[in-house]
């Protein structure tokens, strides 16, 4: 075929349980990161495919990585390769030229495809031809891009806009995400559920509030040139791998670095950078002076006793250590803070945390004597109910020293999809601002509807109860991605029509909807030039606000592949009619059209198409950042006063948490080897501290099967080896997404809504299977 460039692999799929432990790596990258980039690029895409893309990867005029959403330097130089290990893979994943054809959907019946892993889907390949399953049919089969459309607009024009749910992966890039809600709101609904609700919901929910912007406040020389940094519920080494340049730049420059963590993750050890020859060779810079390992759960405890501290340590010296004319000049709430914070209960902390009263006072010493201060934070802090509350209490950390608005200091919530924060910027949300459905009218014409759509869990839970007959994913996959797995696998089934715009397969396409139809799409790296202008490059705004441009070159697998914001047009077409007020086509032929039309309702992004080809793109404002500026209900900061809050497992329980290994992206898996975990040839694994293991009756490598508890309900997933490892007591750990049946639907943060992915309580039972054969 002609039409399609690439082979049918066969794909073997993997053992899951051929489990190898080994003793967890105390540095991260090296010579072996770059070994298993190139592998990695070299089995799926071919020499050439893969040097032609790594090497115009995060440069000018380049390809924005998709892996993660960590900033370059938009100062300095760039590096002649800017990428990571992990960088690589999710390129090499996406340059694969193994295809996914007709023929391939042919030989797979659904049933057959039910029992793969999510490795098996994904390794197959990319989707080269637009497909189609209906009601009691067991393969998908192909069909022509017109007739997709018209079945959209049928299923669509058939129900209400309230029963057809939009949800964007933080993939996608800020033109294709502001004509998605445009096309949701100008059909009439705000139902636009994210995978930012599932992921960093929590630090915006805490942010907005307190200091008037729900994102970082820090560029990335601020984090070089800090005198401390906390990264807090994070596993850069793995999700984040440029972070370790910063930290050790910092590190270089006379900074501290205090990791929080209930697991010593290698890369908040040691780092060896393999973009210097001493990284390849050399013993490596170590990046963390200080490792507090917390109980999960305990980091609102902390924060609250180190705000103790550091009241009680300028009673002693008045004048040293808070900032009291930023406290008078730019904040509320202080005195109320001050008052609530008088009192410790260190019995309480200590509970909490899992730490020592004089680990602790240790880091206030050095929190009290610093006066650049950066938090960053991630996962680890924003899946837990109290999770706003534990934000909230960050920010009055720094906000008692006056940690925004100066070079070295500020928040830094860490992203995770390389673009979620530009959809959000860009109108992708469930509670639009009322300015923003009044910039959006008045430039299009139409009218918003003003009621708060779906998140989510939301939309979950309507899936669930037969309230969606809609559901359209622009990326992602929220059968495995969301929470209560068999919940969510039945909500989608229960829907009248599911639409996948993907580039893969992937389990929510074989847990589909009455009708289901897969959309295939060029990724980040593949040339979009089929425009009557020619080739047309997209933006994305990274974890740090800032705009760039991203531009794919490569051939694309298969001459049937649709650009999204071309999908988006056409099915907004069908949708809403050709006379619609909105000028779909100008838009989908000329991306320049939709930044002119979004930098009139964007603030920040005047003169979008001038500025975003610039060499670096261009900064957002961020006035906490810019010019200590709180744009909040009073104009200032805020502190606030919370309850403290931690995770107390029921007896014979422990807590358990989720995470990502060394070689997964989100639900795509890339093998099953967690280098630096020392974990491999399995994920259905159990990490778990060996007294905690004793205390269970258990012995390591054991079989089990998990059962969790909330409010008085139980979820069960089998057959799990249980793995003894130096994890804080109290609190198991477990690889997304094999453990989200454990998470009850209901079991959520307060005010974000994001699943308590990090708070299951947990036991174990000796494993049915094991039970059968005894
Ligand atoms: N290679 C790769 N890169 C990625 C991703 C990927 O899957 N693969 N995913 C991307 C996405 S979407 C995101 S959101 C980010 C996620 O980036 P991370 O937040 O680093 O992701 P997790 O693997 O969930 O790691 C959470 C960390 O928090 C710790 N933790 C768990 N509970 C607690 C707690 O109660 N307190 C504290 N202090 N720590 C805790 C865990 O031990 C773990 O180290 O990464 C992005 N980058
Ligand atoms: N237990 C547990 N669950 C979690 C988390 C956790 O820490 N623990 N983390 C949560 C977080 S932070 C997140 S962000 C969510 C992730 O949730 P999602 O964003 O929904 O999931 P992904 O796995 O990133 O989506 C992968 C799919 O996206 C498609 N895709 C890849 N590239 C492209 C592209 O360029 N265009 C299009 N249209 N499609 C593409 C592919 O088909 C692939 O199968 O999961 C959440 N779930
Ligand atoms: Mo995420």
């Amino acid at each position: 075929m002609s039409d399609v460039r690439g082979k049918v692999a066969q794909i073997t799929d993997i053992d899951e349980d051929q489990l190898s432990v080994s003793a967890p790596k105390s540095y991260a990258a090296g010579l072996k990161a770059v070994q298993v980039s190139f592998d990695r690029g070299l089995t799926q895409g071919g020499v050439s495919r893969t040097v032609r893309s790594m090497l115009r990867v995060n440069q000018p005029d380049g390809i924005d990585c998709p892996g993660c959403a960590w900033p370059e330097s938009t100062t300095g130089h760039r590096k002649k390769i800017e990428f990571c290990e992990n960088g690589a893979k999710a390129l090499a994943e996406e340059n694969t030229q193994r295809v996914v054809t007709p023929q391939w959907w042919a030989e797979h019946p659904i049933s057959e495809l039910q029992t793969r892993t999510e490795y098996w889907l994904g390794q197959s390949g990319r989707i080269t031809h637009p497909m189609i399953i209906r009601e009691g049919e067991d393969h998908y089969r192909p069909i022509s891009w017109q007739e997709a459309f018209e079945i959209i607009g049928e299923h669509v024009r058939a129900t209400t806009p309230q029963r057809c749910v939009f949800y964007t992966s933080g993939r996608t890039a800020n033109e294709t995400a502001f004509m998605y809600q445009l096309l949701a709101r100008s059909l009439g609904t705000n139902n636009l559920p994210d995978c930012s609700n599932m992921c960093h919901e929590s630090s915006g929910t805490a942010l907005n509030p307190t200091i008037g912007i729900g994102k970082g406040t820090v560029s990335l020389e601020d984090l070089e040139n800090s005198e401390l940094i906390f990264v807090v519920g994070q596993n850069p080494g793995t999700n984040h791998p440029r972070m370790l340049g910063a930290l050790a730049e910092c590190r270089k420059n006379g900074g501290k670095v205090v990791a929080v963590n209930p697991l010593p993750e290698a890369g908040l050890m040691k780092f060896k950078d393999p973009q210097t020859p001493k990284g390849l060779i050399g013993d490596g810079d170590r990046i963390s002076d200080e490792f507090l390992q917390i109980k999960v759960g305990g980091d609102q405890a902390l924060f609250q006793a180190l705000g103790h501290l550091l009241l009680k340590k300028e009673e002693e010296n008045p004048g040293t250590v808070l900032d009291a004319e930023f406290i008078a000049s730019s904040t509320t709430g202080f005195e109320e803070y001050r008052s609530a914070r008088q009192q410790l209960d260190w019995d309480e902390v200590e509970l909490a945390t899992g730490l020592t009263r004089e680990e602790i006072e240790h880091i206030g010493d050095l929190l009290a004597a610093s006066k650049a201060t950066i938090f960053c934070w991630a996962l680890g802090i924003t899946q837990q109910p109290h999770s706003v509350d534990t934000i909230k209490e960050i920010i009055n950390l720094l906000l008692v020293q006056g940690n925004f608005g100066k070079p070295g200091a500020g928040a830094c919530p860490v992203r995770g999809h390389s673009n979620v924060q530009g959809d959000r910027t860009f109108g992708i949300w469930e509670k639009p601002k009322e300015w923003f459905l009044q910039k959006l009218d008045a430039e299009f014409g139409i009218v918003s509807p003003r009621e708060h759509g779906y998140d989510s869990t939301e939309a979950m839970n309507a899936m669930a109860d037969g309230e969606v007959d809609v559901f359209v994913s622009l990326g992602g996959n929220l059968a495995m991605a969301n929470s209560d797995t068999e919940v969510m696998e039945e909500g989608l089934k229960k829907t009248g029509l599911t639409v996948h715009i993907s580039t893969k397969p992937n389990r929510s396409h074989v847990v589909h909807g009455k009708t289901s139809l897969i959309l295939p799409t060029l990724g980040r790296s593949d040339r979009d030039d089929k425009h009557p202008g020619g080739a047309q490059f997209l933006s994305v705004e990274n974890s740090m606000s800032v705009v760039s441009s991203t531009k794919g070159r490569l051939e694309p697998v298969s001459d049937h592949l649709l650009a999204e914001p071309v999908i988006i047009a056409r099915m907004a077409e069908a949708i809403l009619g050709a006379d619609h007020a909105v000028d779909w086509k100008a838009m989908a032929e000329d991306y320049d059209v939709i930044r002119d039309h979004a930098s009139r309702v964007i603030p920040g992004t005047e003169n979008f198409n001038e500025r975003i080809r610039n060499k670096y793109g261009f900064v957002l404002p961020n006035p906490p950042r810019d010019r200590r500026a709180f744009a909040t209900a009073t104009g200032k900061a805020a502190f606030t006063v919370r309850d403290l809050e931690y995770l107390v497992p029921p007896k014979g329980h422990l807590v358990l948490q989720t995470m990502r290994s060394h070689d997964q992206y989100n639900t795509t898996f890339y093998g099953l080897d967690d280098r630096y975990r020392g974990i491999s040839g399995g994920r259905r694994v159990i990490l778990i501290h060996p007294e905690d293991l004793e205390e269970t009756g258990f012995q390591d490598r054991d079989l089990v099967d998990v059962v969790s508890v909330f409010r008085g309900e139980e979820r069960r997933a089998e057959r799990f080896r249980l793995v003894s490892y130096p994890t804080a007591r109290g609190c198991a750990a477990a690889y997304y997404p094999e453990a989200n049946a454990l998470v009850h639907r209901d079991l959520v943060a307060r005010e974000s809504n994001t699943p308590g992915f990090k708070a299951m309580m947990v036991r174990f039972e000796p494993a049915k299977e094991v039970l059968a054969t005894a």
